[in-house]
């Protein structure tokens, strides 16, 4: 896939960019997303004048030696830019920096310090809710209750945390409080424990949690890996990209398998373990008529309690005397996965459409806690009535602007209340010029382990042994988990929708989380209605049969958790080998921006999935490191990385993958009785 060419029109100098003289070019709508509602917004931001991130994109080049990964800037003699030349490198390569570095050393560098970057961030988050649940535990936040009981006690045999006691000989039942507290507080001792290993490795499948210890990459704790990573790529330290691949990977572990997996467990614990729930998606979730309250960024703590506050029925009522006919609370990027999941508020974007929704001028207040979230929405919010936001005393903005209510957990209710009444108050400060796009699409979301457990389980729902019994018949062609952001570098949603149908096209079930969940929500990807349109015919039967979308939505990027322990479940469930490697299975990030996607695709490499990334990877400057991470990867852990940025060969590459598990299994022949045949294929193509 090709990144759209520049834009056709020039645009006077804009709204939101201070002193820049120079005209300016403007993105091309149509080439700038497949969206039709992101089309009309950025037709409209251009019509006032205001530059969103479409518009920047066309006017800031990318570095072509930062996008190799060869540019090194870890100390002041630098930056030391080792660009590859352009016919490539014949016999040795003898680039190096001022203290000798070679491309290997600093692309691995730049690489690790990206998953210690989306490692942290994750972890952060995950650690955030962590002290929430203990400040619970200890009755110190009265506005927050423990909603899941059986969540609490699946997990604590994993702290060593006893649940039950022996009393006069006979076991009974333990406090759940005492439970409560004795998890909260061995689960944050996981980011700063000073011996031993993280907990959660030993929910893997034991021939990967083997692996790891025999390439010693086992994480002590989830903070130590991180300081690692720093101290490690520090000027004149570690100088060998092998090595330092391994503390990248044992701080990715620690991500996917500590901090993300910590995060979506005791958020689950807290405000409830998802089940399948009705929604939609897209800017026309917005109502001209009500109080437009938009949550973004990532921690449902905040979120959580600005639902419940939403739904008082005073709120309501306050809404209704300043007008409005009520409240209209949607999300954006995971913040909106979080209530999506547990509440059903619908999103009204992904992360490329943060600007766009205050450009309908409809969105009465902002607010936003931690990552993702661009600067600009401030500007952005300035040429409108909306009340922007800050939450979080990690995240603030510098814009004048910008309102900050630090949210604390002790007064976490009165803090979101006082949130809801800014929103309220401000809609009666709306101008005339709102706009709100027509599109949005119906979503069935709310999938996890248990869900995935309840609808493709065993005669007893006690595995997952009907989604193994389907992949091996061959009506199910493998598993996919399809992730991560949206990119401005290349065409919003493009990537995630034909990757997507590509796979389910043929007969690849598809686990969804973070925007791509979003992007196919819009794209009415997540209802089971969609089967029957776009899945081959193995697919389409099995979801027919239980009533499941082919794309199931599984949350946030932290919860990408789930899907590490969904294909643990289908190890478990047996058939298909022994390790998450042996499965028919491979992951994507088709329009992935974040460090937080180099994690996850780390970690899921690491755990033994084949990942392909779209768009491009700072590792193409340093061509014996990428082919580390591309091909000798699989030998250590089963999983490799690989890049493909046209997404029908993207989307092909992991379905030849999952063949060729198939065929070590001995589980292609049966597949052979229900390939797609070229009427059925122009049928669906045609559909
Ligand atoms: O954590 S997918 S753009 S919103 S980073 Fe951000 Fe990427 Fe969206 Fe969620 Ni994940």
């Amino acid at each position: 896939m090709k990144t759209p060419a520049t834009g056709e029109g020039i645009h006077p100098e804009t709204k939101t960019t201070a002193s820049s003289a120079k005209r300016l070019k403007v993105a091309d709508p149509i080439r700038a997303s497949i969206d039709e509602a992101t089309q009309t917004m950025l037709r409209r931001a251009q019509e006032l004048g205001i530059d969103t991130v479409f518009d920047r994109a066309e006017n800031m080049k990318q570095c072509n030696i930062g996008t190799q990964g060869t540019c090194c800037k870890n100390c002041g003699m630098g930056p030391c830019r080792l660009p590859l030349p352009k016919s490539g490198i014949e016999g040795e390569d003898d680039r190096k920096g001022l203290c000798g570095a070679s491309a290997n050393t600093i692309a691995a560098r730049n690489f690790i310090r990206m998953i210690a970057g989306g490692a942290a961030a994750h972890s952060d988050h995950g650690r955030g809710v962590a002290e929430v649940f203990l400040s619970v535990a200890r009755n110190e936040s009265a506005d927050y209750r423990i909603k899941d009981y059986n969540k609490l006690m699946a997990i604590a045999p994993y702290f060593d945390v006893a649940t039950t006691v022996s009393v006069d000989g006979e076991t009974t039942d333990r406090n759940p409080d005492e439970i409560a507290l004795e998890v909260a507080e061995k689960a944050l001792g996981e980011w700063g424990k000073s011996e031993g290993e993280l907990r959660y490795l030993k929910r893997a499948p034991t021939m990967l949690y083997e692996k790891w210890k025999k390439n010693g990459v086992l994480p002590r704790n989830i903070d130590r890996e991180i300081v690692e990573i720093m101290h490690r790529t520090h000027i004149g330290v570690d100088q060998d990209y092998k090595n330092l691949m391994k503390q990248g990977t044992r701080a990715a572990i620690a991500d996917g398998w500590g901090g993300s997996m910590l995060a979506t467990d005791l958020q689950d614990v807290l405000f409830g373990t998802p089940y399948p729930l009705q929604s939609e998606a897209n800017l026309g979730v917005m109502k001209a008529d009500h109080v437009n309250l938009v949550i973004h960024g990532h921690e449902p703590i905040l979120s959580e309690m600005i639902v419940a506050v939403a739904q008082k029925p005073e709120m309501h009522a306050y809404a209704l005397s300043k007008g409005a006919k009520g409240i209209q609370l949607s999300g954006i990027c995971c913040t909106a996965n979080e209530v999506l999941q547990r509440h059903g508020v619908p999103q009204c974007g992904t992360f490329l459409q943060q600007e766009l929704a205050i450009i309908t001028g409809a969105c009465d207040a902002m607010v936003v806690d931690i990552q993702c979230i661009f600067q600009n929405v401030a500007n952005v919010a300035n040429c409108f009535h909306t009340k922007l936001i800050t939450t979080h005393p990690i995240a603030r903005m510098e814009q004048e602007n910008v309102i900050h209510i630090e949210f604390d957990e002790h007064h976490a209710m009165e803090d979101a209340e006082r949130i809801v009444k800014m929103a309220i108050d401000n809609f009666a400060n709306r101008g005339s010029d709102v706009m709100i796009p027509k599109q949005k699409a119906i979503q069935i979301a709310g999938f996890g382990v248990e869900a995935i457990q309840y609808h493709l389980g065993g005669t007893f729902r006690g595995s997952y042994y009907t989604l193994n019994d389907n992949i091996i018949n061959g009506r199910i062609r493998g598993i996919a988990g399809v992730v991560g952001c949206n990119n401005a570098r290349t065409r919003h949603n493009e990537g995630h929708i034909e990757v997507v149908k590509e796979l389910i096209k043929n007969d690849v079930i598809v686990l969804t989380t973070g925007c791509n969940g979003i992007a196919c929500a819009m794209e009415g990807l997540l209802t089971p209605e969609s089967a029957a349109v776009f899945c081959g015919p193995g697919l389409r039967e099995v979801c027919e049969t239980v009533g499941i979308p082919p794309v199931l939505h599984l949350g946030s990027c932290v919860d990408n958790s789930r899907i590490l322990l969904a294909a643990t479940e289908v190890v478990k469930a047996g058939g298909l080998g022994r390790d998450i490697s042996d499965l028919p299975a491979a992951g994507s990030a088709p329009e992935w921006m974040s460090e937080k996607a180099i994690s996850i695709g780390h970690y899921f490499v690491a755990s033994g999935v084949y990942t392909v990334f779209g768009v491009g990877l700072p590792v193409t400057g340093a061509p014996v490191f990428q082919k580390y991470l591309f091909e000798e990867f699989e030998k250590l852990y089963g999983g490799m990385w690989d890049l493909e940025a046209d997404p029908v060969k993207h989307a092909r590459k992991m379905i030849a993958h999952i063949d060729r598990k198939r065929k070590a299994l001995g589980i292609d022949k049966a597949r052979e009785r229900t390939l797609v045949d070229m009427a059925a294929r122009r049928e669906l193509t045609s559909a």
